[in-house]
């Protein structure tokens, strides 16, 4: 019987169909897929602390507005990708707790301050950007609920781009120290944003990771270094445009393989932020502990919502 039923899970991934939370799945699978989308869904709800802390300093009313929205967003994509995990026959509370106590990773990128205005535009337009060219074919991931909902984030990540992409634009147009303020915060963020798309495939640097499996599996479409050069070709041309510098002296085209060379990631400064030493791991494990334990009234109350809502429908 076990046997039929891995096979039947093998025939839907050679058949690139959709496993469902019902189906059969080897233990590995799922716990591939819990470690993905736990970190994914912590790195959502991290991800709104750099962002979060300009509300109170956007420079308009129309800028507050959007960072609202787009902070808010955040939290929906935590939301969904909690509730993905939570088919696979884990609860919310017990990835938070992993959060909290450092058995989970979220994204490398969520450690890094946001010391200007213009550090939300590069955020929008870098890591939003690097968060879509990883995700969009995440959307066609062989685990259902995670590829469906990957289809509203990702939609929600374009247009989280164009507004990142669109605070650069206004910047660049704007008075000297504005344009400086907008490239010095390309030049933090651009190579923290290549570093989000993993180790390299192969090399020295390479991780002794989960891509091949996750490949066998259709988790993953693209390796990390596919992405990544993909990413890099992308933003080349929307540099031009907006008439920013990227800081790498190494970068130009590849006539030959038709895609851009770029210059040596330092992955020392990615293995140290990982392990907890970038400049605010810290500071954002801390103010996510705080935040839980400052909303644990809401869950008790939405609790006994519930339960009294439940009773009264027994009746
Ligand atoms: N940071 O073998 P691989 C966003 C770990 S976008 C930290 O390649 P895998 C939107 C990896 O977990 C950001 N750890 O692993 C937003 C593994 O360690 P483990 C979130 C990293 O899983 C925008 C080890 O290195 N997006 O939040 C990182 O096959 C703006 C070996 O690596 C996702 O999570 C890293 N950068 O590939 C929000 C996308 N890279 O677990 C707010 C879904 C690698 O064995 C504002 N995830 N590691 O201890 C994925 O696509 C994959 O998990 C990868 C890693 C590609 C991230």
């Amino acid at each position: 019987d076990r046997a039929e039923r891995e096979a039947s899970f093998e025939e839907l991934i050679a058949a690139d169909q959709r496993i469902e939370p019902r189906d059969a799945m080897p233990e590995a699978y799922r716990r591939t897929l819990v470690r993905q989308i736990a970190q994914h869904a912590h790195s959502e709800i991290i991800g709104m602390q750099p962002e979060g802390a300009w509300i109170t300093r956007a420079p308009s009313l129309r800028r507050k507005a959007i960072l609202v929205a787009k902070v808010q967003d955040e939290a929906g994509h935590g939301m969904y990708l909690y509730s993905a995990a939570e088919t696979l026959g884990v609860d919310r509370g017990e990835l938070l707790e992993m959060l909290h106590e450092g058995k989970q990773k979220y994204s490398s990128i969520f450690n890094y301050p946001t010391l200007t205005w213009a550090d939300c535009g590069a955020i929008g337009w870098l890591v939003d950007g690097a968060a879509i060219m990883n995700q969009v074919p995440l959307c066609r991931c062989s685990y259902g609920p995670y590829a469906r909902a990957m289809i509203r984030v990702c939609k929600e990540e374009s247009f989280h781009q164009r507004q990142g992409f669109e605070i650069l634009w206004t910047l660049m147009r704007g008075t000297p120290a504005q344009q400086q303020m907008a490239q010095d915060a390309v030049d933090r963020w651009w190579w923290p944003a290549l570093m989000m798309f993993g180790p390299h495939d192969s090399g020295e640097a390479a991780s002794n990771g989960h891509t091949a499996q996750s490949m066998a599996w259709g988790i993953k479409r693209f390796s990390n270094d596919d992405l990544r050069q993909r990413f890099v070709d992308m933003m080349v041309q929307q540099a031009d445009r907006l008439g920013v510098r990227i800081p790498d002296p190494d970068l130009r085209w590849d006539e030959e393989r038709q895609q851009h060379d770029f210059g040596a990631i330092d992955w020392s400064e990615f293995k140290a932020v990982l392990a907890g030493d970038g400049a605010c791991n810290a500071e954002r494990i801390a103010h996510r502990r705080r935040a839980h334990d400052d909303g644990a009234w809401v869950r008790e109350a939405a609790l006994a919502h519930a339960r009294k809502h439940e009773a009264r429908q027994q009746v």
